[in-house]
């Protein structure tokens, strides 16, 4: 049964690729992150500017995009939406999004970012260019917007109940963790795995399971591994069995019945993996070409070090996902690989300019397992700190000691909170977010002794920035920070 269905996958999977294949020249962009890395904002800022970017009357002087060749070149003559390939897959909402940037209805006071995304989305961008022989051709682009916490499910798929149950397990009982997982690790530690299935304790200990997750995922922790996704985030399938279920206290070596409640789990956690995780890998990761891996890598820094621990392990497991490595066409055909992958770390915009290189050192260093991996299966790597929507602008400001800072200044979210002071949502504020550490490793220690702050850094979210128009009445593209940058390694090449 395992392996028809196993070769059923493969087939599938050639089939796709086969129709990929034949669709003319095209990539199919992954724009990979966990929740809130940014995802949704860069996309959405990327067809902004991909499809302004041939119109020299939406530019404000100078060119916005310096580093994408093909645009500073005068070669990109045309960017449009097409329909998508997928007919069973919702449109990406680019206008609603870009709307939600600008303010809606064209009234910037309400501007806001978009929602967090719910379900899975697929956009198709079409670029007409001219090669520097002066022939002309297009090239297709296909990207896919999903919830980040469905990315958790992937690293499941090579696990069994139990080795998840106890892994989920040994993690709770960290000592980050443990308070947040009491009144789950109580109720099943009552349990008898052994037991006869019963729905109800199923689903009490899925819901105080959930409630660990989420609880995991707030803010002032923001822990990244918290698989299954669809429990933080159940798209369409909230309430359905294939949810209703949680790890349990299982005795090493000991097969438990099917009809017992370890039994019902087993099933359960199989049937997510079956009828969940494997079509969402299979029709989206294992289609990829090109990767940008978005890293939101301030939040963990804000929550401390247990946090960016936890980032780095969550991004070597996703990363186990990839395929990497330069594929002939018959290898193509059957895996195609990932030959380029960007790490980025996003909202950049956050720091001044001058602290640019050290969070992307700082990145580097959180992805390093990942990178070696992926440069040994032949994949070109690059990591950059990046902004896809710029939302502050510099400023130099003078600190308590009259010494100067290097601060940004923004309008912070309405509730943010710097040492007691609760912004508004309209103000603007010079914020100065702290040094980040030269030296990378830094980042897994604790705050030093003295500091009052939850950990050494200060970032706050701002609001959108405020759109500009042209005389005609078109918002321009929105400000970014090397964002021309990723276009130039992620697609630069495709575009000669
Ligand atoms: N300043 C700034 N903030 C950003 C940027 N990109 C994202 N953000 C912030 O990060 C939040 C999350 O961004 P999204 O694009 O929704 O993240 P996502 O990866 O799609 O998240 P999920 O849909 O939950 O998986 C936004 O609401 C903004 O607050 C950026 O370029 N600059
Ligand atoms: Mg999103």
């Amino acid at each position: 049964m395992s392996f028809l269905s196993d070769l059923l996958f493969e087939a599938q999977i050639i089939a796709q690729n086969l129709g990929d294949m034949v669709a003319g020249p095209h990539l199919r962009l992954g724009v990979t992150g966990l929740s809130r890395a940014g995802k949704t904002v860069f996309i959405t800022a990327l067809i902004d500017q991909l499809t302004k970017a041939a119109r020299p009357s939406l530019r404000r002087g100078k060119n916005p995009l310096p580093v994408f060749r093909v645009q500073a070149e005068g070669r990109l003559t045309r960017g449009e939406l097409e329909p998508q390939p997928d007919d069973a897959v919702p449109r990406f909402s680019y206008e609603k999004h870009l709307e939600a940037l600008h303010g809606p209805k064209g009234d910037t006071g309400t501007r806001h970012w978009p929602e967090s995304t719910s379900q899975i989305s697929e956009l198709r961008l079409r670029l007409e260019f001219e090669r520097p022989n002066g022939q002309q051709k297009t090239l297709t682009i296909d990207i896919v917007d999903y919830p980040g916490e469905w990315l958790l499910d992937l690293p499941l798929l090579d696990k069994s109940y139990a080795e998840w149950s106890r892994e989920t397990l040994e993690a709770s009982a960290s000592p980050a963790r443990a308070t947040l997982a009491e009144e789950w690790r109580h109720f099943i530690g009552q349990l008898d795995p052994k037991m006869g299935m019963a729905e109800e304790t199923a689903r009490e200990a899925a819901e105080l399971f959930t409630t660990y997750l989420k609880g995991c995922r707030a803010d002032i922790y923001a822990f990244s591994v918290l698989p299954p996704g669809r429990f933080l985030m159940p798209g369409d399938l909230a309430g359905s069995p294939a949810l209703t279920f949680s790890p349990l206290m299982l005795e090493e070596g000991i097969a438990y019945p099917a009809h017992s409640l370890a039994g019902m789990m087993e099933r359960r956690f199989e049937a997510y993996k079956t009828h969940i995780v494997r079509p969402f890998f299979r029709d989206h990761f294992v289609r990829l070409d090109r990767q940008i891996v978005l890293v939101d890598a301030l939040s963990a820094l804000n929550a401390g070090a247990a946090a960016v621990r936890d980032l780095e392990a969550a991004l070597s497991d996703i990363l186990v996902a990839f395929r990497v490595g330069h594929g002939n066409l018959l290898t193509n055909l059957l895996r195609p690989k990932i030959d380029k992958i960007l790490f980025a770390a996003t909202k950049a915009d956050h720091l001044h300019h001058t602290s640019h290189d050290r969070l992307e050192a700082i990145l580097r260093y959180l992805t390093n397992r990942a990178i070696s991996r992926a440069e040994a299966g032949g994949a070109t790597i690059d990591v950059i700190a990046m902004a896809a929507v710029r939302a502050t602008r510099e400023a130099m400001v003078s600190g308590e000691d009259g010494t100067a800072l290097e601060a940004v200044i923004g309008t912070p979210l309405a509730g943010e909170n710097i040492d007691g002071e609760i912004f508004d949502g309209y103000e603007e504020a010079a914020i100065f977010p702290g040094d980040l550490p030269k030296d990378p490793k830094l980042i897994f220690q604790p705050p030093q002794p003295g500091s009052t702050a939850a950990s050494d850094y200060r970032f706050v979210r701002f609001r959108p920035p405020l759109p500009v128009r042209n005389p005609e009445g078109t918002v321009l593209p929105l400000p970014h920070i090397r964002l021309d940058r990723a276009f130039e390694f992620l697609l630069g090449d495709r575009l000669n």
